[in-house]
């Protein structure tokens, strides 16, 4: 999957040559690419931003920098990945929420860019304009306001990118995940079997898989209702049991 990523701040996706991800990279799973929205401006103080026509607080982007940032990217993406466009996503927190299942489509596409706004937003006609040539979405978080999209594309990209087949060596970890299934993980424990004075649910010594597996649902179950009981709500009562309606 080729990622392009632009920012005044590219020093901030640094964290992306580490740890799964930064590995995926080196071996050519994921080909990432971090711009330098300044490099995109043709002024001695490399401006991005000005006032807001209509008055109001803050600054907005200018719609020129971007304009040629993103041109740049569809042209040197193009000829790496072999033609096409990119899906645009723009991060902001008055986007569509960011969820498992975006993730998961967003894992299919073959190239993603990431637009990182600051201040109060980029010029709307940036928006307009991309959207004629490339699919855009703009994706938030969650309730509450960074002050940009940085942080935002490190979470996107490390959900999306463990996605990728390869990425993550035991794909089985995959699949028993808080969200993907509607219902939050169960608690977990390891050695030592006491530890300050704290023993472990004695039904995880049984060695009995089937009354495991059954302790583990009812912790999910349990978990979901009182932590996200909008999820619970948003289950499909098919996919319950008639133990799992009794916990
Ligand atoms: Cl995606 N961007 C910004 N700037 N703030 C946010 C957000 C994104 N999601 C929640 N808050």
């Amino acid at each position: 999957m080729r990622l392009d990523v632009v920012s005044i701040f590219p020093d901030y996706l640094a964290p992306l040559d580490l740890s799964l991800i930064g590995k995926a990279r080196r071996e050519g799973l994921v080909d990432l690419h971090v711009h330098d929205l300044r490099d995109f401006t043709h002024d001695r103080h490399r401006t991005v931003d000005d006032t807001p026509y209509g008055g109001g607080a803050g600054m907005v982007m200018r719609p020129e920098p971007w304009g040629e940032a993103l041109d740049h990217v569809v042209a040197a993406g193009a000829a790496a990945v072999g033609g096409g466009v990119p899906h645009l996503v723009v991060p902001g927190p008055g986007g569509r929420p960011f969820t498992q299942e975006l993730a998961r489509e967003l894992a299919q596409q073959p190239w993603l860019a990431f637009a990182c706004g600051r201040y109060e937003g980029i010029d709307e006609r940036v928006y307009d304009e991309a959207r004629e040539h490339m699919p855009v979405s703009v994706l938030s978080l969650g309730d509450y306001v960074l002050n940009g999209g940085e942080v935002a594309v490190l979470a996107m990209v490390e959900a999306i990118a463990r996605l990728i087949p390869g990425v993550i060596g035991n794909a089985e970890s995959l699949v028993e995940e808080s969200h993907e299934d509607g219902l939050l993980e169960y608690p977990v424990y390891t050695k030592p079997p006491v530890w300050r004075g704290r023993g472990i649910p004695e039904v995880l010594l049984s060695g009995h898989h089937g009354q495991i597996a059954r302790w583990r649902r009812d912790e999910r179950l349990r978990r979901t209702a009182q932590r996200r009981p909008d999820m619970l709500a948003a289950l499909d009562p098919a996919a319950l049991d008639e133990r799992d309606r009794a916990v």
